[in-house]
């Protein structure tokens, strides 16, 4: 009999333990949403809202779902009560009795419940304990500090940041957050298979090794391959024994822009004689992936392999897309869209997160997005008795099982930041370590080789090789959080000065754009009660001012705070992954914190909660072409220290190119200086290039001596462009020989005309402007939700930009006329 899978997603209810009415309950998901939707709370977005929902996390819930079952539905030898996710001290009770019990919210449990059934109506009752609570049980006396608000959140395997972290709120769930069911079936069924991909040339063989309940004989296996719904491979065997799939030529899975991303679907039939009992399917890439860490001059590579072709990571660090996981699935293939559209071919599941749903693995997939899964420990020393060891043991053997075949997994990394605590570790403290090697450099690595043998793994990021103890800022080899630039204030051009070998995390701060303010505050005062709890980094805000003070003139209001504040936070990016993309092969990766945000918040992500993209996601766009043309200024300039005056050794430039097209190409690069106050070019010149994969290649020195001793170094601005020679252009860019706040900018009239987009509902915007027209931003007003294909970019007199805006509804192109708004750098001060 074919197994029989019955979903108890719907009709749930839910109460607080000892209340008395049920209400309706929504599954998967979390008492917060459930009470939001009953309005028994406010929205805790909004506001301070996230203080008053406070009382939740030490309250008991019970879930509670009537079901009924037929005959046939019970007619089999077993029947599983499967939960792929209980968060987290969860009690099961089914007709009165006890199945099990839940203590790991990143487990998914499984019981045998055949013998408690019914035929008729049968309950399932869930109480979930207080997640206080069980913390207090383990460490009665807490102690808050940096990114834990409790003072103990290590204490429980449930996702880290619900506990509140230095861009998210603290909102402290219960719930069933994944999907359960009844699952019957008679005789056997697939447990789970594992596929090891082996590449030869022409031909890739899927090797399927099933786990079955019963190894009893009589049964067997059926394997498919396809791509496309044409079959490409078939294979049939007994159990016990491996299947093979041979595929012939194989089409391989490339990481975005590197490569098409064809999905393969596999699919495992178990067979009891002739009939089908059981199914199990997965999409998986063909692709090897592997991180290489070879002696080299600089020390030891730190860089990835994808089909042995290494990549520059481009890319940037993930945290759940919604502080309520549930709401995230909505948000999550917008924001990988984003990603993969501004070139990113890397995301970083960062482990103060979750092990992320199926969606996002699938859609990393589609996307050519390789993933860097951290497992879920960060920013803290983690217990390491038996109670909490056993836990994490089945988390990871349930992980591994569950995320192993997805070869676009490049790297398992034990935890975030843990190696680098060393006021906490450290080398003095030998319990300690060996608690900690215990944990990151046996338990998790063993599970991985048994497991998914040829993953690759590191203990933790940042992670010094060498020394795991000693400087985590090692620029000979592993990988480096480097946060001068933001936590230490070091100037932007500190970047330049870095050369790790791999850059998993640096960042900055911005505001969210005044709409997603909006969405949780009418108040327009940055540092009132409102925005500050959406701010949640101690001194982020003066950080951000310092940041803005280096780089521009004082914004005269509250719009042109924020405006400055994500120009800023683009420039400083910029800055950094440039240089990091033109130090390749030296450093082969730049992940930057952090793509998005859980929550409304001002914060170190490039895209605003609700999908709005900051400066940032748009420069990225441009900072990650795969054919780039940057600029790295020559000289120093600074402010004497006793006399405040304005030093430049600044007195040329260097021209670079970066290169990850997969097919070389030749081209044109030119640069044009300008002087800004008199809006001519004084110095133009260009140089034919080849481009090629994986080459970043200084091309020319120019110096500008003269230039800055006739104009100064504040008058001029020099635009960079790469144009192939089929006339396509590859890459352009603007530098200032000096901060932009030494800099007079003109009034530049912007002119814009709209008219209606190739496609239909789009428009098209056409720019150009009289004088330097620095980070131009175009919006529509409030009422017309839209996105544009580009925004907050320079336009130079005689260039012409165009946009394509598509509103989200259908609007008039006079509505369009009336609500475009046109700004730029010089609308932001006051003169
Ligand atoms: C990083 C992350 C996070 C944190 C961010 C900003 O190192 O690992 O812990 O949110 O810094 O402080």
């Amino acid at each position: 009999m074919m197994s029989q899978t019955i979903s108890l997603n719907a009709d749930w209810q839910f109460r607080q333990v000892d209340t008395k009415s049920w209400l309706s309950a929504q599954v998967p998901g979390c008492v917060h949403t459930d009470l939001l939707r009953h309005a028994l709370i406010e929205d805790p977005f909004v506001g301070q809202n996230e203080w008053a929902v406070q009382w939740i996390e030490e309250k008991e819930w019970d879930y509670r779902l009537e079901f009924t079952l037929g005959d046939a539905e019970l007619d089999c030898e077993h029947v599983d009560l499967a939960a792929d996710g209980l968060d987290t001290f969860a009690t099961v009770v089914l007709n009165g009795e006890e199945v099990g019990r839940a203590q790991n919210m990143f487990v998914g449990y499984r019981w045998q419940v055949k013998e408690l059934l019914r035929t008729g109506k049968n309950v399932l009752e869930i109480r979930f304990a207080s997640p206080m609570n069980a913390i207090r049980q383990r460490q009665p006396i807490l102690e808050p500090m940096q990114c834990d608000s409790v003072g103990g959140r290590h204490q429980i395997r449930k996702q880290q940041c619900s506990f509140g972290w230095d861009w998210g709120p603290r909102l402290t769930t219960s719930g069933i957050w994944r999907p359960i069911r009844l699952e019957a079936w008679s005789s056997n069924r697939l447990k789970d298979v594992v596929i090891t991909q082996q590449h030869a040339r022409k031909r890739c063989t899927l090797k399927l090794a099933a786990e079955t309940a019963s190894k009893r004989k009589g049964f067997s296996l059926r394997a498919r391959a396809s791509l496309d719904e044409q079959l490409v491979g078939e294979s049939e065997g007994s159990l016990g024994a491996s299947l093979e799939l041979v595929i012939a030529k194989p089409e391989l899975w490339w990481p975005n822009g590197m490569g098409a991303q064809p999905i393969y679907l596999v699919e495992v039939e178990l067979l009891n004689g002739s009939e089908v009992i059981d199914t199990w399917q997965q999409r998986i890439g063909l692709c090897e992936t592997q991180l290489d860490c070879h002696p080299d001059k600089w020390g030891t590579s730190f860089q990835f392999l994808v089909n042995g072709k290494p990549v520059f990571a481009k890319g940037a660090n993930w945290i759940p897309a919604h502080s309520f996981i549930n709401e995230g699935e909505a948000l999550m293939l917008d924001l990988l869209d984003s990603a993969a559209d501004a070139h990113m071919n890397m995301v970083r599941v960062w482990g103060g997160g979750i092990y992320e749903t199926d969606t996002f693995y699938d859609a990393c997939l589609e996307r050519g997005l390789l993933i860097w899964q951290d497992f879920m420990f960060a920013c803290c020393v983690y217990p390491s008795d038996r109670e909490f060891t056993s836990w994490v043991k089945q988390e990871a053997e349930y992980q591994v099982r569950r995320l192993r075949n997805h070869s676009h997994i490049a790297l398992w990394c034990g935890n975030n930041e843990i190696e680098q605590l060393t006021n906490h570790l450290s080398k003095d403290d030998p319990k300690a370590v060996r608690a900690y090697d215990r944990m990151f450099r046996k338990l998790l690595p063993d599970t991985l080789k048994k497991l998914a043998p040829g993953a690759d793994y590191i203990s933790s990021s940042e992670h010094n090789p060498d020394d795991p103890w000693g400087d985590t800022n090692n620029q000979e080899s592993g990988d480096a959080h480097y946060w001068g630039v933001w936590f230490m204030r070091e100037p932007v051009n500190a970047y330049e000065k870095q050369y790790h070998r791999f850059f998993s995390e640096f960042g900055m701060q911005a505001y969210p754009h005044v709409e997603t303010a909006r969405t949780f505050t009418q108040s327009r005062n940055l540092f009132g009660a409102d925005m500050n709890s959406h701010q949640k980094n101690g001194g982020g805000n003066e950080i951000i001012f310092h940041y803005i003070s280096q780089l521009f003139r004082f914004p005269k209001n509250y719009e042109a705070t924020v405006y400055q504040s994500q120009i800023m936070q683009a420039f400083c990016i910029r800055t950094g992954i440039e240089h990091m993309r033109r130090s390749a092969p030296r450093t082969m990766g730049a992940l930057y914190w952090q793509l998005n945000d859980c929550w409304p918040v001002a914060s170190w992500s490039s895209i605003d909660f609700g999908g709005r993209w900051r400066a940032l996601q748009y420069s990225a766009k441009r900072f990650f072409a795969p054919a780039l043309v940057s600029v790295k200024v020559l000289g120093d300039e600074w402010t004497h220290p006793t006399s405040n005056t304005l030093m430049s050794e600044v007195h040329g430039v260097e021209l670079h190119t970066v290169c990850d097209l997969p097919m070389a190409c030749t081209a044109e690069l030119s640069w044009d200086l300008w002087s800004i106050r008199d809006s001519k070019p004084v110095e133009t010149g260009s140089t034919a290039v080849k481009l090629s994969y994986g080459k970043s290649v200084r091309r020319k020195v120019l110096n500008f001596k003269s230039a800055i001793t006739a104009h100064g170094c504040s008058d001029l601005v020099l635009r960079t462009r790469l144009v192939s020679s089929e006339g396509e252009a590859l890459s352009c860019n603007t530098t200032f020989l000096t901060a932009p706040r030494h800099i007079e900018f003109p009034q530049a009239k912007i002119a814009s005309k709209v008219s209606v987009g190739a496609v239909s509902g789009t428009y098209q915007v056409e720019l150009s402007c009289d004088a330097l027209a620095y980070q131009v931003y175009i919006n529509l007003d409030d009422a017309i939700a839209h996105r544009v294909s580009d925004n907050f970019f320079d336009l130079l007199p005689g260039e012409v930009k165009i946009v394509t805006l598509r509103p989200s509804e259908a609007f008039k192109i006079s509505e369009i006329r009336k609500a475009l708004q046109v700004y730029s750098y010089r609308d932001s001060y006051e003169d």
